[in-house]
């Protein structure tokens, strides 16, 4: 008798533009690390073998982001196979609604589905019983998995082949230890729909701050675990007989990773003296810089563009959300030290903190352009999400919260501000990316750019992406990617289905504007970066973000004068001397 086969598909699902359509791309900008996770999980269970010898077990992997998924052919391959299951992956809040309709289909056609990621886990985590939306997916005999995978991943594959699958499956009180853990690998063809052919990775999980708006600790716990250098190493050549070596390290903040060194040294070893032309984004806190030959190393070892949880300017702000460890005063020597080792910066900015107004937001956002040496910056809204404390304590008070988790992406108001209107605050939001984004700015960080030797043409090409994908696409630049695609016929249950006579003459008309939009931006900063490049002085080019900085205590930064009674007393904290200077 010929082997059997158990086919699991697995497909990372997007979510729905505020027309109901799924935002997808030709293709993507950022890779997905929960599809790569679980992708290995499974890949070392088919090697593993875990349904006995006579029984192979044949996986596919999708990114909705850059695929359309087609449910009925995929359910086709799945009872083709005589056996198998849909597996959606690291599925976020937001990401629900649109898991909820795949998983319908799915169940409709008589495949098993299984639901994994922050939703799941972030609501079984934090509140005190199923939302109405977990209990739709087990309606529809869902299995619902929260906490993390690793070994746990043959017996759920067993038990849905034993048609004994459980309803839901809890880890969240054991977290799994990561040394030596199943590693993250995709195959070639799913990662080369990724710009960049950037494939991912996370070092480490779990986090030990407590910052009330995030979910991370209550799903990956606070206690910090690290894969290796060697599994790290796995993990490289693993990639490197596709042609892959450029990697999104998903670590909130790999600085913080007990690891750090011993993986950045092998990283290096792979690089200098191994050919292996690796290539790194890192995601670090604002106290990187404080740690020896961080920087340094991070850089050798391939890292050319840096993520930093900036989150905000204004201490009360940071205060308000237990962002304590972010300390505003050392925000610019941090940007300088990156800086000089000519790596992109890139932070993250949180708009709708208590205090927030619009006036303060655009002072801050004015004080960042003038005096952090920062060269990309995205906003947010301050959002409750699933699995956070913020969003506890709102359930738990019965404040009015937005019922649609689709609308949990971090670009739409959720619930009431206290100062703002949620007019008020959505005008703020489209504001601040006008307000950073202007062609001024983009001129001041080109200029900063060549001062530091840092390609002009990366930053120019990546400023494009974040000052027009909101802007032009309607979408938050994580969420963007090459070339829209809208499947009529995949449109949000409740909303109508266009007639093809009108959607394909309106579909042509968005994409011409849509791509001449698009030119006409590229052309501008092209021209912007000409005009820079061409200026004999720019490598001589000084301001007051760039100008070295005041770390002796002789001098204040003027935007540390600003916030000076905001300021908490701790250790090393500027205040007294901000009070005096201001
Ligand atoms: C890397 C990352 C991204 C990347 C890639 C996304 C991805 N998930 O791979 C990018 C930059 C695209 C991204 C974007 C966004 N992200 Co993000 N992201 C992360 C980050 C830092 C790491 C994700 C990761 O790889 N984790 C490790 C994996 C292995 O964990 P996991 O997904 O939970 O999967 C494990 C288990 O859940 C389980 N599992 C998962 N799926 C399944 C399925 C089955 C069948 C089974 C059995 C098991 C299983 O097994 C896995 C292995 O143990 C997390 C924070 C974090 N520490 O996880 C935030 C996080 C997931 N992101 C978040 C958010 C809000 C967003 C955005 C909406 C906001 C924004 N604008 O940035 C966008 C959405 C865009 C999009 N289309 O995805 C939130 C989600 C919170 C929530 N309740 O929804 C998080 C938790 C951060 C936070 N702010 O709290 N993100
Ligand atoms: S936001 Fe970052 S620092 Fe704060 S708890 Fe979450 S992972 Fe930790």
């Amino acid at each position: 008798m010929g082997k059997r086969e158990f086919r699991i598909i697995l497909v990372k699902p997007s979510h729905y533009d505020d027309d109901g359509y799924v935002i997808q791309w030709r293709l993507s900008t950022i890779p997905s690390n929960s599809l790569a996770s679980v992708h290995g999980l499974i890949a070392s269970c088919a090697e593993e073998q875990a349904l006995g010898p006579d029984v192979d077990i044949a996986i596919e992997a999708y990114d909705e982001c850059n695929t359309v998924i087609d449910v009925r052919a995929a359910a086709r391959r799945i009872k083709a196979a005589g056996g198998g299951f849909v597996g959606l992956v690291g599925v976020q809040s937001n990401q629900f609604p649109r898991a909820l309709e795949l998983a319908r289909a799915f169940r409709a056609a008589g495949v098993p589905v299984a639901i994994g990621g922050f939703h799941v886990s972030g609501c079984i985590s934090m509140l005190p019983e199923l939302p109405r939306d977990l209990k739709e997916a087990q309606a529809l005999g869902v299995i619902l998995f929260a906490g993390e995978a690793e070994g746990r991943m043959a017996d759920l594959i067993r038990d849905i082949a034993a048609d004994r699958a459980k309803p839901v499956y809890n880890f969240l009180n054991d977290m799994p230890d990561m040394e030596a853990a199943a590693i993250p690998v995709l195959p070639r063809h799913v990662v080369t729909r990724v710009v960049g052919h950037y494939a991912s990775f996370d070092a480490g999980r779990g986090c030990p701050f407590q910052c009330s708006f995030c979910t991370i600790i209550n799903v990956q716990g606070r206690k910090s675990r690290y894969r290796t250098a060697d599994d790290v190493e796995a993990i490289v050549r693993a990639h490197a007989p596709q042609g892959i070596s450029h990697y999104f390290v998903t670590d909130d903040n790999f600085a913080r990773n007990r690891n750090w060194e011993a993986i950045l040294d092998r990283l290096i070893d792979l690089r200098e003296n191994q050919g292996l032309r690796i290539k790194l984004i890192l995601q670090v806190d604002t106290l990187c810089h404080k740690i020896p030959n961080f920087i340094e190393k991070a850089a050798r070892a391939g890292c050319n563009a840096v993520f930093i949880g900036l989150e905000n300017i204004n201490p009360e702000s940071l205060q308000g959300a237990k962002k304590r460890q972010n300390k505003i005063w050392e925000y610019r020597v941090m940007l300088q030290a990156w800086r000089r080792v000519k790596v992109m910066t890139w932070a993250g900015y949180i708009l709708g903190f208590p205090t927030d107004t619009p006036e303060s937001i655009a002072r801050d956002i004015e004080i960042i352009k003038k005096e952090l040496p920062l060269d990309i910056l995205e906003f947010f809204f301050l959002t409750p999400l699933p699995g956070s404390e913020d969003h506890k304590n709102l359930y738990l008070k019965g404040v009015p919260m937005d019922p649609d988790m689709n609308n949990y992406d971090l670009e739409h108001v959720c619930t009431a501000h206290a100062q703002m209107s949620d007019d008020a605050w959505r005008q703020v939001y489209r504001d601040a990316w006008a307000r950073y984004y202007t062609d001024a700015h983009v001129e001041t960080v080109l200029r900063r750019a060549v001062a530091s030797g840092i390609k002009t043409r990366k930053i120019a090409d990546v400023m494009a992406v974040f000052s027009a994908a909101s802007r032009i696409e309607g979408v938050h630049p994580l969420q963007c990617g090459v070339l829209r695609r809208k499947v009529r016929t995949q449109r949000r249950p409740g909303m109508p289905i266009v007639n093809p006579l009108v959607f394909y003459p309106v579909r042509a008309v968005e994409f011409v504007t849509v791509v001449a939009r698009w030119l006409s931006l590229g052309l501008r900063y092209h021209r912007i970066k000409r005009r820079v490049e061409a200026d004999p002085l720019g490598a001589a080019y000084v301001d007051d973000a760039t100008r070295a900085s005041p770390v002796d205590g002789t001098e204040t930064d003027d935007f540390v004068a600003v916030f000076a009674d905001k300021i908490p007393d701790t250790h090393g904290a500027p205040k007294r001397r901000a009070a005096l200077a201001s």
